[in-house]
């Protein structure tokens, strides 16, 4: 008996013994990776012992080194003449602003009439801000007060792919040639509906416009709704990032092709730890009319909303804002799809139009410097604003030296 007691206690201490080693082993190996920490980093990052890292300080020097040449703050305004708030009208996201024989354009989702959402009769109802919209377009000398000069693009004839509503607009100039692309729903406009992207080009930025025959962008079409209830959130399979709605298309001519980013909704999308699941994607194309293949690295952010991409430094760079773990951030990618945080910014103006006419050459952001935004009056009424962003360098005090840019 005793000696079994011998034997047992044996057993356990070993054990304690070597889990004791196992504990530490662990310690001490998650620890190495930061054991060879620079005494500038120490500092710059302001740690107060190596020895003793908090799980944000462990963070912090798992960050990439970042310099402050994508980081900005931003301010909108009231426009002035034709797109000052109206009550009555919804103007929003607006596209890029070009500039075309020293005027400055425009193209934006318009609608007149309140919103009676989906709970009566969808098919005489309003049941979003943007449904029953056409896409209008406005100039201006100044990129203060505006012109609004009429539609650009209409809503289809019945029966349509664009029967229903035409929104949310983009422009691309290419070779003498103007391309609007655009979000397009088919009646009836249900919850379920799926959202397409529908081009429409000219040879002068004022029209007459030709619009594709087909949308040139489809949801993808491998989720499964659970029943028949309209209900956008029951699924029996969700499907791909944009298996319900392809919206806010963006065409980038890049190395000798053409990319279409937009944003995807997916069937049954649900709020995660970052917010709504929104996700962004690319198709790319030959020729600025498609066919477009979606890439096979999609989703390329795992976070975002309206799409705001610009050409910069040899790739392409993104603002991807309002929902998502990564919202409110400023990312680049050297090839168009692997984008990497460059900063993380307190808050960007929603449905962004870039100032396409700006020298990106001086500055990383200097695309942003000022451009369009839309903001919301209420769930009626939207307008059209514009915004100013400066470079943040030093965060100084009245009479204090050191200066912004
Ligand atoms: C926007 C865009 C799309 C959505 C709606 C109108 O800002 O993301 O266009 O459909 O909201």
């Amino acid at each position: 008996m005793k000696k079994s007691l011998i034997v047992l206690a044996s057993v356990l201490t070993l054990g304690m013994v070597s889990c004791n080693h196992a504990d530490e082993k662990k310690t001490c190996c998650s620890e190495d990776k930061y054991s060879n920490i620079s005494d500038a980093k120490l500092d710059k990052l302001g740690i107060t012992d190596k020895n003793h890292l908090s799980a944000a300080s462990k963070r912090a020097l798992d960050w990439p080194e970042r310099t402050n040449d994508w980081y900005m703050e931003f301010e909108v305004f009231d426009l002035k003449g034709d797109l000052a708030y109206e009550e009555g009208v919804v103007r929003r996201d607006p596209s890029a602003i070009i500039k075309e024989d020293g005027k400055y354009f425009i193209w934006y989702t318009r609608s007149t009439g309140k919103v009676d959402g989906f709970a009566g009769d969808i098919d005489n109802d309003k049941v979003f801000p943007w449904d029953r919209c056409d896409i209008w377009y406005a100039t201006s000398d100044d990129g203060i007060t505006w012109k609004e000069e009429g539609p650009a693009v209409k809503r289809g004839e019945k029966g349509a792919y664009d029967d229903r509503s035409v929104f949310t607009v983009e422009i691309m100039k290419w070779e003498d040639k103007f391309y609007l692309c655009y979000q397009t729903v088919k009646s009836p406009y249900n919850v379920r509906v799926k959202n397409q992207v529908g081009l429409a080009w000219a040879d002068s930025p004022r029209g007459p416009w030709t619009k594709s025959k087909e949308p040139i962008l489809s949801p993808a079409d491998n989720g499964v709704w659970k029943g028949t209830t309209q209900n956008r959130f029951l699924v029996e399979k969700k499907g791909d990032f944009d298996s319900h709605k392809v919206h806010d298309p963006c065409i980038l001519p890049f190395n000798g092709k053409f990319y279409l980013y937009y944003k995807g909704e997916q069937m049954g999308e649900e709020i995660t730890w970052g917010g709504r699941q929104i996700r962004h994607g690319v198709a790319i194309a030959d020729k600025p009319e498609g066919p477009y293949v979606k890439s096979p690295y999609n989703p390329i952010s795992n976070s975002g909303h309206e799409i705001c991409v610009w050409k910069q430094d040899g790739g392409i760079a993104a603002l991807i804002t309002t929902d998502g773990p990564e919202r409110n951030t400023v990312q680049w990618s050297p090839d168009g799809i692997n984008f990497e945080i460059k900063a993380a910014i307190k808050g960007a103006p929603h449905a962004i139009g870039l100032n396409r006419t700006a020298d990106t050459k001086k500055h990383p952001t200097e695309i942003l410097r000022w451009g369009v935004t839309h903001e919301y009056k209420n769930y009626n009424w939207q307008y059209i604003r514009g915004f100013r962003s400066r470079a943040l360098k030093n965060h100084t005090a009245i009479g204090e030296s050191g200066s912004d840019e």
